[in-house]
């Protein structure tokens, strides 16, 4: 019989992170993980983060774009929580030494300035909410041995949340002609990849209304004044020690993130 419960589902996941070890997909050893579970266990887990004194400050998507969706076997985005814990101000390097295997994507992300919450949002009413769009990028840090997991592992991971960090430009939506906002994602100086945002489901506009639609059939709705990731635009690239990830975004500016 499975010993597996939804408690244990988030004490193995909290572990993994707190003692910087990756494990297995969850699955393997508990088929009966299925995606209504994982997102109970997610809850449950940003309860525990809450509990310890993190602060809810916004949601992020992930496997919005094809890249990360080819990437990673997985063609369904997923939603996930942001907490103040995971943000990393401008100039602080990544804190590898908390991290088990980072990797960095850049995203577009949204600020909102008023309330949202599905269901029936669509792209234009979800851009009604967006105070100011910035260049950032997410360090994703999957509890899964080599990022392998199927969606049910990778939801009650929290969507592998690791650190993120937004650029110095905030623009409001109107002055942004946003699909083709291009990113040019460096790693010391090479240029590894290019994207503009239209990778994120056709608009970052249309992640962030699934957001809403997503998390309203779960009773949830997102906040004045919270910070959305609209998921990779190109693929993560591995974060080394001393090593230096750059995006260079069209008119977003640049955001820059060192492994110490
Ligand atoms: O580990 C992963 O790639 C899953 C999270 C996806 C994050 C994203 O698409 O932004
Ligand atoms: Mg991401």
């Amino acid at each position: 019989m499975s010993t597996w419960t939804l408690e244990r589902v988030v004490d193995e996941l909290l572990a993994a992170e707190t003692e910087r070890r990756d494990r297995g997909p969850i699955t393997d050893e508990f088929p009966g993980l299925d995606i209504d579970l994982a997102y109970r266990a997610q809850d449950a887990l940003l309860q525990r983060k809450l509990d310890a004194g993190e602060r809810l400050i916004g949601v992020k998507l992930g496997l919005t774009s094809r890249a990360k969706q080819q990437r990673m076997g997985i063609d369904a985005p997923l939603t996930a929580w942001l907490t103040d814990a995971m943000a990393l101000p401008a100039g602080v390097p990544a804190p590898l030494d908390e991290l088990i295997h980072p990797r960095v994507e850049p995203e577009i992300v949204f600020v909102l300035g008023e309330d949202l919450k599905g269901p029936g949002i669509t792209a234009a009413r979800a851009m009604q909410s967006v105070e100011a769009v910035y260049g950032g990028y997410e360090i994703i840090d999957s509890r899964y041995t080599d990022f392998r997991f199927t969606l049910p592992d990778v939801i009650a991971d929290n969507a592998s949340a690791g650190r993120y960090g937004v650029g110095p430009v905030a623009l409001a939506p109107r002055d942004l002609d946003l699909p083709v906002e291009a990113c040019l994602v460096e790693v010391d100086g090479e240029i590894v990849d290019t994207a503009t945002a239209a990778a994120v489901q056709g608009h970052p506009a249309e992640a962030l209304a699934l957001a809403a639609n997503a998390l309203a059939a779960r009773g949830h709705g997102l906040k004045a004044g919270w910070t959305v990731l609209t998921g990779g635009i190109t693929d993560a690239v591995f974060l080394h020690p001393g090593s230096t990830v750059s995006v260079h975004f069209s008119h977003l500016g640049t955001v820059t993130v060192t492994g110490a």
